[in-house]
């Protein structure tokens, strides 16, 4: 009887490889787990054993039961799946998988069409690192210790003098310090703040900063390097207001708006009713930065601005809720 155990694997195994079909794998099943089936016959026979034999073979019986249903569970699977067994036939009509297209995720298309638009005007593209000293995020760039950006609620400290960047600014401070002007570039990345996350606040977002100094840079040319952006950006009919505002680190300083680009200017819900779009701040060098790298603020002058790039998006888009971006929502990602 336990050559009988071994002829039926042995018949199973070589079954199982031409069983290809749902019909086969029902026939199999039939024959060797069936009532009348082959394992069923020999269980039958079981009581007529030597009373010795009769554990040992029983369990052999029973492990090539399991054995038999496993590989009739795993066939079907596979079927199923529309997988190619490993062995037997290929189904060459079966039709193709088609693969997921990945793309690149808003803020980095965002970014790059940023980036685009200064590369084309001159600007280099610089970076620095995201975990910072408190001399380039604060004192080189006029922030005095009594400012409220300073305060542990409004920057992440990792130590008392290490912290997580609150700008892209202090890149600028790291290129002035080794290199002389003429200097003409932008700086994107990642800032930190820990603000409460809400539609319109993330602990992490992107900028974009640029820098231009050099012998008699005008405010005027920071006007027409922004006005050319926007009009780039949001479209050539794009028109840009700059309001008198305050930064530590620019003098005069300005808060540059965009005429709305939903309703062109005529008001409504997206620009309050104002026909403007706050986008960016910009300004002309504060001369107290340029003494904190060793620059001379008798021989040069320059301009600066700063830009978040999830408010650009969201704008461009039409998007609501700046949690979007970072939820990996994969029907949100889809749209752009
Ligand atoms: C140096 C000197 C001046 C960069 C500037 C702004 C104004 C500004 C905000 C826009 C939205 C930050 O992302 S945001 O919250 N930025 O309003 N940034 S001027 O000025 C500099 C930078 C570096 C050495």
């Amino acid at each position: 009887m336990e050559e009988d155990v071994k002829n039926i694997r042995q018949s199973f195994e070589e079954d199982i490889k031409t069983a290809n079909d749902a019909s086969s794998l029902e026939g199999l099943r039939v024959k060797y787990l069936g009532r009348k089936g082959l394992i069923s016959e020999l269980m039958g026979r079981l009581p007529s054993l030597d009373k010795e034999k009769r554990p040992h073979v029983g369990r052999e019986l029973n492990l090539l039961k399991k054995h038999i249903q496993g590989e009739l569970h795993e066939k079907q699977q596979l079927l199923s799946s529309g997988r190619e067994p490993e062995e037997g036939k290929i189904d060459i009509t079966m039709p193709g998988i088609l693969p997921e297209e990945g793309r690149l995720h808003v803020i980095t298309k965002t970014l790059n069409e940023i980036n685009d638009i200064f590369v084309s005007l001159g600007f280099q593209i610089a970076e620095g690192p995201e975990i910072e000293k408190e001399f380039y995020n604060f004192e080189a760039l006029n922030i005095p210790l009594e400012h409220p950006s300073r305060d542990a609620f409004d920057t992440f400290y990792i130590r008392d003098d290490i912290l997580l960047r609150s700008h892209t600014s202090t890149v600028q401070i790291r290129i002035m310090e080794k290199v002389k002007p003429p200097i003409q570039a932008i700086m994107p990345g990642k800032v930190y703040r820990p603000d409460a996350v809400d539609a319109s606040h993330s602990f992490m977002f992107h900028q974009v900063e640029g820098l231009m100094v050099d012998r008699d840079i005008k405010f005027s040319d920071l006007k027409g390097t922004l006005n050319l952006f926007t009009k780039r950006m949001f479209g050539e009919k794009t028109k840009t207001r700059f309001r008198p505002s305050f930064f530590p680190f620019t003098e005069p300083s300005a808060e540059v708006d965009i005429s709305c680009i939903i309703c062109k200017g005529k008001g409504c819900r997206v620009c309050s009713h104002t026909g403007w779009l706050e986008i960016l701040g910009a300004g002309m060098v504060n001369s107290a930065v340029f003494e904190a790298v060793g620059y001379s603020p008798r021989k040069y002058t320059g301009f600066a601005f700063g830009m978040g790039v999830e408010r650009i998006a969201m704008l461009k888009y039409g998007i609501d809720d700046i949690r979007l971006f970072f939820e990996n929502d994969i029907r949100f990602l889809k749209q752009f």
